[in-house]
């Protein structure tokens, strides 16, 4: 890996460099409307058409040893000389495992030299400052590696970054992706304008926390949702997935959030979970999505099972 991407032996003024660049491409993107020939930006929303070759990699929860094995195996350097070539990240970056930091400066690194086909979306764990949660190892490891600079880094440069992560992306005819998982929608005229509903989802506490919390479960009594366990979001039925899929075109839901071996398929094969977390998950697997153009007309016409594009790493 080139030496502009090594990111052990960091200085606190590297990480606000690299972080506050980040925030500030994804605010330009924003301002812009969009990126490369292939992508429209809306708010926190992402409107990409099908990419030459698309890379989807789920939760990494501070396990740079795991993101190193995905890059390389991608040949991320080539792969992404490519503008049509997409690698897109599923949230929850941070927490669990032993490099959190590093793996945030990796990512931002990697949006900085790449900013029109790397996107960054936001998981329950960069959300921390909006839906609390007791697992929240990220500010003490902060602490431990800035010492007394942490609340300035914290609020001036880690919060913003968070902030501006994409929550919503939808690649046209294909998949919707998002971190946890589907809204719960009551009322179908949500959808005569949800892409003005998901760019603002930032405002609307509701959508916002199931996007980031929801679990896809098989709901008894043909229920729509019920309560989750996580005590966050929800647990959303088949009925919600097939009203979200019929309503925006697109095949399947590619999500992270679940620990399991590497992947796992819900709702009839319509919700694929992409986990990329290793050594804090000992008894799982973790995977990532490689897959190409012609992949995605096969995947779509069901000539061939979107898993046969899920590598175990
Ligand atoms: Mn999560």
């Amino acid at each position: 890996m080139a030496d502009h991407f090594s990111v052990l032996d960091y200085k606190a003024e590297d990480l606000v460099y690299t972080i506050s660049k980040t925030t500030k491409i994804h605010d330009e993107q924003r301002t812009r409307g969009y990126v490369s020939k292939i992508g429209m930006l809306s708010g926190h929303y992402i409107n990409l058409q099908t990419p030459n070759n698309l890379v989807v990699v789920g939760d990494i929860h501070g396990d740079l040893v795991t993101l190193e094995k995905i890059m390389e195996r991608i040949d991320f350097e080539d792969f992404l000389k490519k503008e049509s070539n997409i690698l897109i990240f599923l949230g929850d970056y941070i927490d669990r495992g032993e490099y959190s930091i590093e793996v945030l400066l990796f990512l931002c690194k990697l949006k900085s030299f790449y900013p029109n086909n790397v996107f960054l979306l936001r998981g329950n764990h960069e959300s921390y400052n909006r839906f609390p949660f007791s697992s929240y190892d990220f500010y003490s490891d902060l602490l431990n590696k800035v010492g007394n600079s942490v609340d300035t880094l914290y609020n001036c440069t880690i919060l913003p970054f968070f902030e501006s992560l994409f929550l919503f992306c939808e690649i046209g005819g294909f998949s919707v992706l998002t971190h946890g998982g589907l809204p719960v929608i009551e009322n179908p005229r949500f959808f005569m304008n949800y892409k003005s509903h998901l760019s603002n989802s930032l405002e609307n506490n509701t959508l916002l926390e199931e996007i980031l919390w929801n679990d896809p479960r098989d709901l008894p009594d043909n229920n729509s949702w019920s309560f989750s366990n996580r005590g966050l979001g929800k647990y959303f039925g088949i009925e919600v997935t097939n009203m979200w899929l019929s309503n925006t075109s697109c095949k399947f839901l590619l999500r992270g959030h679940e620990p399991c071996m590497g992947y796992k398929l819900n709702h009839e094969n319509k919700i694929l979970t992409i986990f990329s977390s290793k050594a804090p998950y000992p008894k799982f697997e973790s995977a990532y999505l490689k897959t190409s153009q012609k992949e995605i007309g096969e995947i779509i016409d069901n000539e061939c099972s979107i898993t046969q594009c899920v590598h175990i790493v």
